[in-house]
């Protein structure tokens, strides 16, 4: 049988080169190797880290965990990027991170799937803080925020899930896009499968397509985490 979870906690993640980064070191958490169709990893970059390029036809976000870095898109003007905020490259954009301190970044990677009539976006860059949390399916207590836009270019969605303590996913869901998951904030139980796993702020998951999943948020503080999901795309196609 092939799995269809993985949960990785941080005492497991080792660390190594990318190719073309530099100064910087990764954990590459989600690859094709488990059987996903994306990649989702943490970079840690020194003050003079600086980004190498996605694979061709590959498209990226970053998301800022802690630190302060310069994002060039081709040859614009570098633009800041500190925690809670997130980048979109498109495939085939250059662009170029710099760190100018100490920072660590989630990257989410995805061969970005074309369909006729339809271009890719264009680079965008957000701030989680200024995305308004909307309730999920109705509840107050687990509020949502989409950070890329939903609309067919795009093939990939971003999102920030917040609970407080006590809330829920409102259903066991079982769908076929996959999800990539960082538990950023708080505690909780993950159901995986027929699994129900204590997670914590710094875990990763990766959830196959069809794999069932529900999650409560347990402890004193609200629990958060950031997750990527496939989109928009045919499955036939
Ligand atoms: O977007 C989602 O499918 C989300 N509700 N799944 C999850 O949080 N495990
Ligand atoms: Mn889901």
């Amino acid at each position: 049988m092939k799995i269809d979870h993985a949960l990785i906690t941080p005492d497991t993640h080792v660390w190594g080169a990318l190719p073309g980064w530099k100064n910087s070191t990764a954990a590459i958490h989600i690859s094709p190797h488990l059987g996903a169709r994306f990649i989702q990893a943490t970079i840690a970059m020194e003050a003079e880290g600086a980004s190498g390029p996605p694979a061709p036809g590959v498209e990226r976000v970053a998301y800022v965990l802690d630190g302060r870095l310069q994002l060039t898109i081709a040859d614009g003007s570098p633009e800041l990027l500190e925690a809670g905020m997130f980048a979109y490259l498109p495939p085939d954009r250059p662009h170029h991170l710099s760190a100018t301190a100490p920072s660590r970044l989630v990257l989410f990677e995805k061969p970005y799937e074309r369909v006729a009539g339809i271009e890719p976006p264009e680079p965008l860059i957000g701030d989680a803080s200024d995305v308004p949390g909307e309730p999920f399916m109705g509840d107050d207590a687990a509020r949502l925020k989409v950070l890329l836009p939903s609309d067919a270019t795009f093939d990939m969605a971003v999102n920030l899930f917040t609970y407080q303590p006590g809330a829920t996913l409102p259903q066991v869901e079982i769908h076929i896009m996959e999800h990539g998951l960082v538990m950023l904030e708080g505690a909780g139980v993950y159901r995986l499968g027929d699994s129900w796993y204590p997670v914590q702020a710094g875990d990763v998951i990766w959830m196959a397509s069809y794999c069932p999943q529900w999650f409560v948020a347990m402890g004193k503080t609200p629990a958060v985490y950031l997750y990527y999901k496939d989109v928009n795309r045919d499955a036939l196609s």
